[in-house]
Protein backbone atom coordinates (compact mmCIF):
# COMPACT_ATOMS: atom_id res chain seq x y z
CA UNK A 1 0.00 0.00 0.00
CA UNK A 2 1.22 3.62 -0.53
CA UNK A 3 2.40 5.51 2.43
CA UNK A 4 1.73 9.31 2.61
CA UNK A 5 4.37 11.49 4.72
CA UNK A 6 3.58 14.65 6.32
CA UNK A 7 1.19 15.87 9.00
CA UNK A 8 -1.85 17.12 8.75
CA UNK A 9 -1.32 20.95 9.32
CA UNK A 10 0.47 20.65 5.73
CA UNK A 11 -1.61 22.47 2.90
CA UNK A 12 0.48 20.40 0.64
CA UNK A 13 -0.10 17.26 2.53
CA UNK A 14 -3.89 17.61 2.61
CA UNK A 15 -3.95 17.95 -1.72
CA UNK A 16 -2.25 14.54 -1.57
CA UNK A 17 -4.55 13.52 1.01
CA UNK A 18 -7.45 14.91 -0.73
CA UNK A 19 -6.30 13.47 -4.19
CA UNK A 20 -5.81 9.82 -2.75
CA UNK A 21 -9.43 10.21 -1.69
CA UNK A 22 -10.85 11.44 -4.26
CA UNK A 23 -9.25 8.58 -6.43
CA UNK A 24 -9.84 5.77 -4.13
CA UNK A 25 -6.89 4.86 -4.09
CA UNK A 26 -5.74 2.74 -0.64
CA UNK A 27 -3.19 4.63 1.91
CA UNK A 28 -1.36 4.75 5.30
CA UNK A 29 -0.66 8.05 6.61
CA UNK A 30 2.66 8.29 8.13
CA UNK A 31 3.70 11.11 10.34
CA UNK A 32 6.46 12.80 9.11
CA UNK A 33 8.04 16.58 10.12
CA UNK A 34 9.95 18.19 7.54
CA UNK A 35 13.80 18.23 8.44
CA UNK A 36 16.91 18.22 7.28
CA UNK A 37 18.31 14.88 8.74
CA UNK A 38 19.84 12.13 6.42
CA UNK A 39 17.61 9.55 7.52
CA UNK A 40 14.33 11.64 6.17
CA UNK A 41 16.22 13.76 3.33
CA UNK A 42 16.79 10.30 2.20
CA UNK A 43 13.30 9.75 1.22
CA UNK A 44 12.17 13.56 0.39
CA UNK A 45 15.58 15.51 -0.38
CA UNK A 46 14.47 18.53 0.02
CA UNK A 47 13.31 18.12 3.61
CA UNK A 48 10.03 18.98 2.73
CA UNK A 49 6.75 17.01 3.19
CA UNK A 50 4.86 15.27 1.99
CA UNK A 51 6.45 12.63 0.08
CA UNK A 52 5.55 9.14 -0.69
CA UNK A 53 6.21 5.54 -0.56
CA UNK A 54 5.72 3.17 -3.42
CA UNK A 55 7.03 -0.15 -2.80
CA UNK A 56 10.46 0.93 -0.74
CA UNK A 57 11.18 4.22 -3.08
CA UNK A 58 9.82 7.51 -2.56
CA UNK A 59 8.68 10.41 -4.50
CA UNK A 60 8.45 13.93 -3.12
CA UNK A 61 7.05 17.21 -4.69
CA UNK A 62 3.32 17.80 -4.76
CA UNK A 63 2.78 18.65 -8.63
CA UNK A 64 5.03 15.45 -9.42
CA UNK A 65 2.71 13.29 -6.87
CA UNK A 66 -0.16 14.31 -8.57
CA UNK A 67 0.81 13.25 -11.79
CA UNK A 68 1.70 10.03 -10.96
CA UNK A 69 -1.41 9.26 -9.22
CA UNK A 70 -3.49 10.24 -12.11
CA UNK A 71 -1.05 7.63 -14.33
CA UNK A 72 -1.12 4.97 -12.00
CA UNK A 73 -5.18 5.26 -11.74
CA UNK A 74 -6.22 7.27 -14.22
CA UNK A 75 -9.99 6.79 -13.12
CA UNK A 76 -11.68 8.81 -11.87
CA UNK A 77 -9.66 11.83 -14.37
CA UNK A 78 -8.33 14.37 -12.18
CA UNK A 79 -7.25 16.47 -15.16
CA UNK A 80 -9.66 17.13 -18.48
CA UNK A 81 -8.71 14.76 -21.25
CA UNK A 82 -8.02 17.43 -23.87
CA UNK A 83 -3.99 18.23 -23.80
CA UNK A 84 -5.02 21.62 -23.97
CA UNK A 85 -7.55 21.83 -21.20
CA UNK A 86 -4.70 19.56 -19.04
CA UNK A 87 -2.04 22.14 -19.50
CA UNK A 88 -4.85 25.28 -18.28
CA UNK A 89 -5.76 23.43 -15.31
CA UNK A 90 -1.90 23.02 -14.46
CA UNK A 91 -1.40 26.68 -15.65
CA UNK A 92 -4.21 27.26 -12.98
CA UNK A 93 -2.97 25.27 -10.37
CA UNK A 94 0.64 26.51 -11.02
CA UNK A 95 -0.37 30.30 -10.61
CA UNK A 96 -2.30 29.66 -7.33
CA UNK A 97 0.80 27.85 -5.82
CA UNK A 98 3.67 29.87 -6.87
CA UNK A 99 1.56 33.62 -6.60
CA UNK A 100 -0.85 32.63 -3.83
CA UNK A 101 0.71 29.91 -1.44
CA UNK A 102 4.30 30.85 -2.10
CA UNK A 103 3.99 34.28 -1.80
CA UNK A 104 1.99 34.02 1.24
CA UNK A 105 4.00 31.54 3.32
CA UNK A 106 6.55 34.60 3.44
CA UNK A 107 4.39 35.69 6.75
CA UNK A 108 3.98 32.09 8.03
CA UNK A 109 6.84 32.50 10.38
CA UNK A 110 5.12 35.41 11.85
CA UNK A 111 1.54 34.39 12.04
CA UNK A 112 1.84 30.97 12.99
CA UNK A 113 5.03 30.32 14.87
CA UNK A 114 5.75 33.45 16.49
CA UNK A 115 8.56 34.85 14.91
CA UNK A 116 8.91 38.84 14.33
CA UNK A 117 6.90 40.22 10.98
CA UNK A 118 9.02 40.01 8.11
CA UNK A 119 9.66 44.07 6.74
CA UNK A 120 11.03 43.28 3.36
CA UNK A 121 7.88 40.41 2.97
CA UNK A 122 5.69 43.24 3.72
CA UNK A 123 6.53 45.67 0.86
CA UNK A 124 6.85 42.53 -1.64
CA UNK A 125 4.14 39.74 -1.02
CA UNK A 126 1.15 41.85 -1.60
CA UNK A 127 1.97 43.00 -5.49
CA UNK A 128 2.78 38.85 -6.22
CA UNK A 129 -0.89 38.24 -4.25
CA UNK A 130 -2.26 40.84 -6.21
CA UNK A 131 -1.20 39.93 -9.59
CA UNK A 132 -1.93 36.25 -8.61
CA UNK A 133 -5.62 37.00 -7.86
CA UNK A 134 -5.93 38.61 -11.36
CA UNK A 135 -4.50 35.80 -13.04
CA UNK A 136 -6.68 33.60 -11.51
CA UNK A 137 -10.09 35.47 -12.17
CA UNK A 138 -9.13 35.38 -15.53
CA UNK A 139 -8.52 31.96 -15.91
CA UNK A 140 -10.80 30.00 -13.63
CA UNK A 141 -14.33 29.37 -14.83
CA UNK A 142 -16.19 28.55 -12.01
CA UNK A 143 -18.57 26.25 -13.44
CA UNK A 144 -19.14 25.49 -10.61
CA UNK A 145 -14.93 24.20 -10.84
CA UNK A 146 -12.35 26.07 -11.81
CA UNK A 147 -11.86 24.02 -14.76
CA UNK A 148 -15.69 23.38 -15.79
CA UNK A 149 -18.22 20.71 -14.50
CA UNK A 150 -15.72 18.14 -12.76
CA UNK A 151 -13.10 18.26 -10.03
CA UNK A 152 -9.95 18.70 -11.12
CA UNK A 153 -6.40 18.61 -9.26
CA UNK A 154 -6.69 22.69 -10.15
CA UNK A 155 -9.44 22.64 -7.52
CA UNK A 156 -7.79 19.89 -4.81
CA UNK A 157 -4.56 22.47 -5.39
CA UNK A 158 -6.36 25.73 -5.28
CA UNK A 159 -8.47 24.93 -2.40
CA UNK A 160 -5.35 23.92 -0.26
CA UNK A 161 -3.48 26.65 -1.78
CA UNK A 162 -6.07 29.33 -0.44
CA UNK A 163 -6.07 28.15 3.24
CA UNK A 164 -3.61 29.80 4.64
CA UNK A 165 -3.12 32.68 2.65
CA UNK A 166 -6.14 34.04 3.52
CA UNK A 167 -5.70 34.64 7.12
CA UNK A 168 -1.95 36.71 5.74
CA UNK A 169 -4.32 38.28 3.83
CA UNK A 170 -6.45 39.33 6.01
CA UNK A 171 -4.14 39.87 9.25
CA UNK A 172 -1.29 41.68 7.34
CA UNK A 173 -3.21 43.38 4.75
CA UNK A 174 -6.48 43.63 6.09
CA UNK A 175 -7.49 42.42 2.88
CA UNK A 176 -10.51 40.03 1.74
CA UNK A 177 -8.76 38.09 -0.73
CA UNK A 178 -11.86 35.56 -1.51
CA UNK A 179 -13.72 38.36 -2.48
CA UNK A 180 -11.49 40.04 -4.50
CA UNK A 181 -12.37 36.96 -6.74
CA UNK A 182 -16.01 37.09 -8.28
CA UNK A 183 -16.97 33.65 -7.93
CA UNK A 184 -14.25 32.40 -5.22
CA UNK A 185 -16.29 32.09 -2.46
CA UNK A 186 -19.27 29.24 -3.71
CA UNK A 187 -16.45 27.65 -5.34
CA UNK A 188 -15.17 27.19 -2.09
CA UNK A 189 -18.09 26.19 -0.90
CA UNK A 190 -18.84 23.41 -3.25
CA UNK A 191 -15.72 21.97 -2.95
CA UNK A 192 -15.60 22.00 0.51
CA UNK A 193 -19.27 20.12 0.64
CA UNK A 194 -18.01 17.46 -0.87
CA UNK A 195 -16.90 14.33 1.59
CA UNK A 196 -13.82 13.70 0.90
CA UNK A 197 -12.95 17.65 1.30
CA UNK A 198 -14.83 17.38 4.58
CA UNK A 199 -12.52 14.50 5.09
CA UNK A 200 -9.98 16.09 5.14
CA UNK A 201 -10.74 19.34 6.78
CA UNK A 202 -12.36 17.67 9.80
CA UNK A 203 -9.00 16.27 10.64
CA UNK A 204 -6.90 19.40 9.33
CA UNK A 205 -8.51 21.39 11.99
CA UNK A 206 -8.00 19.09 15.06
CA UNK A 207 -4.84 18.93 14.17
CA UNK A 208 -4.63 22.41 13.44
CA UNK A 209 -5.87 23.07 17.12
CA UNK A 210 -3.71 20.87 18.39
CA UNK A 211 -0.64 22.05 16.81
CA UNK A 212 -1.57 25.99 18.38
CA UNK A 213 -2.32 24.65 21.60
CA UNK A 214 0.53 22.59 21.99
N1 LIG B 1 7.32 22.29 -3.36
C1 LIG B 1 6.89 21.44 -2.27
C2 LIG B 1 6.42 22.34 -1.13
C3 LIG B 1 6.04 21.56 0.11
C4 LIG B 1 6.20 22.41 1.34
O1 LIG B 1 6.54 23.59 1.30
N2 LIG B 1 5.95 21.77 2.47
C5 LIG B 1 6.14 22.42 3.74
C6 LIG B 1 5.10 21.96 4.75
S1 LIG B 1 3.49 22.55 4.23
C7 LIG B 1 7.51 22.07 4.27
O2 LIG B 1 7.90 20.91 4.22
N3 LIG B 1 8.23 23.07 4.78
C8 LIG B 1 9.54 22.88 5.34
C9 LIG B 1 10.63 23.49 4.49
O3 LIG B 1 10.33 24.29 3.59
O4 LIG B 1 11.79 23.19 4.73
C10 LIG B 1 5.77 20.50 -2.72
O5 LIG B 1 5.15 20.82 -3.74
O6 LIG B 1 5.55 19.45 -2.12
Amino acid sequence: MLKLYGFRVSNYYNMLKFAFLEKGIKFEEVHAMPNQETEFTSKSPMGKVPCIEVDGAYLSETGVILDYLEDISPSPALFPSDAFQKAKARELLRCCELYIELAARRHYGHLFFGEDINEAAVNEVKPVMEKGVRAISQLARFSPYLCGEELSYADIVAYHCFSYPVNVAEKIYDWDIISDIPGLKSWKETVAAREHCKTVDSEWLAALNEFQNS
